[in-house]
Parts: structure tokens; C-alpha cells; sequence
């Protein structure tokens, strides 16, 4: 009787025991599986991050198409007697410029010598649309070359900076 308690004792002993290195054993692995789900976790926040900086390096590359000289500034001017509707045109360095220029009175162009930038003289009613690049930096005055409306007032800055 003595000797079948000590048998069962030892069992429930090494049950006790084994079990009790069982779970050390899965809590020891535990930190590990943890610590690999951080890694996991880790690794698709640095993923995040790349996918971030190639978003910004897209970013980057439209500035530098911006910088380029492939960017197209187009403004609306109208002319009537004796006056264009935009006084002021501001631009980039390197930018192509449009002018849509419409003449609602009179007979007008756009000119802007610099450029070697001008619209045919049209009639009042009618619109001419002209393209150039602002190669270069500077304040220039665009005025209508008919008659004397450019000393009657019809002028503009054009700012390229
Ligand atoms: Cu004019």
C-alpha cells in the first residue's frame, strides 16, 4: 500500500514536472514567436516605408518634370479698347507658355518682343492661341502692336521667374 502511494506520488510527480516544462518550454518559445510577429510586423512597416518613399520619389520626379520645361502655363487674355484683361502674367523659368488670346473689341494682337512671340492681328470676335517657352528670366512688357495702343495703355508684364 505504502509502496503503490510512492509509485503513484513519482507519476503525478512526473506529470506535474512534465507538464511544468511543457508550458516553461512554450513560454520560452513564446518571446520567440512574438518577437518573430514583430519582425513580421517590422518588415511590412519597412515595406510601408519603401512603398512611402517611392511614392516620394514620384513625388520628386513631377517636381523635377515641373523643372523641366515640360509644364504648359496657359492664360486667358482678352483684348479690348484699349486694354487686355491680364495686366500681369507670372511664369517659370523654362515654362511653356500659351496665350489664348481673345479679342472681344477692336483690332488687336498680343506681342511680346523678347519671345519673338506675337498673335496675327485680329478682329474683334475672334481668338488666336500661341505658344513659347520663357527661356529666360526677367520682367518684359507685352503690349498690342496696332497702332498706338500700345502708348494708349495696352500693355502687360510678363514676370518669368
Ligand atoms: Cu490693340
Amino acid at each position: 500500500m505504502g509502496k503503490n502511494a510512492y509509485i503513484i506520488f513519482i507519476v503525478v510527480l512526473v506529470a506535474i514536472l512534465g507538464f511544468w516544462y511543457y508550458s516553461n518550454q512554450q513560454s520560452a518559445n513564446n518571446p520567440e514567436n512574438t518577437n518573430q510577429e514583430k519582425m513580421m510586423e517590422d518588415d511590412t512597416s519597412m515595406m510601408n516605408e519603401e512603398s512611402d518613399s517611392m511614392m516620394e520619389e514620384d513625388d520628386s520626379t513631377t517636381e523635377d518634370d515641373s523643372m523641366m520645361a515640360s509644364e504648359v502655363q496657359e492664360f486667358r487674355v482678352v483684348g479690348t479698347n484699349f486694354d487686355f484683361s491680364e495686366k500681369e502674367i507670372r511664369v517659370k523659368k523654362g515654362d511653356t507658355v500659351r496665350i489664348v488670346f481673345v479679342n472681344e473689341e477692336g483690332f488687336h494682337d498680343w506681342v511680346v518682343d523678347e519671345f519673338d512671340a506675337a498673335t496675327k492681328q485680329i478682329q474683334e470676335g475672334n481668338q488666336e492661341t500661341i505658344e513659347f517657352v520663357a527661356d529666360q528670366a526677367g520682367e518684359f512688357e507685352y503690349y498690342c502692336s496696332v497702332g498706338q495702343h500700345r502708348e494708349m495703355g495696352m500693355v502687360g508684364t510678363l514676370i518669368v521667374e
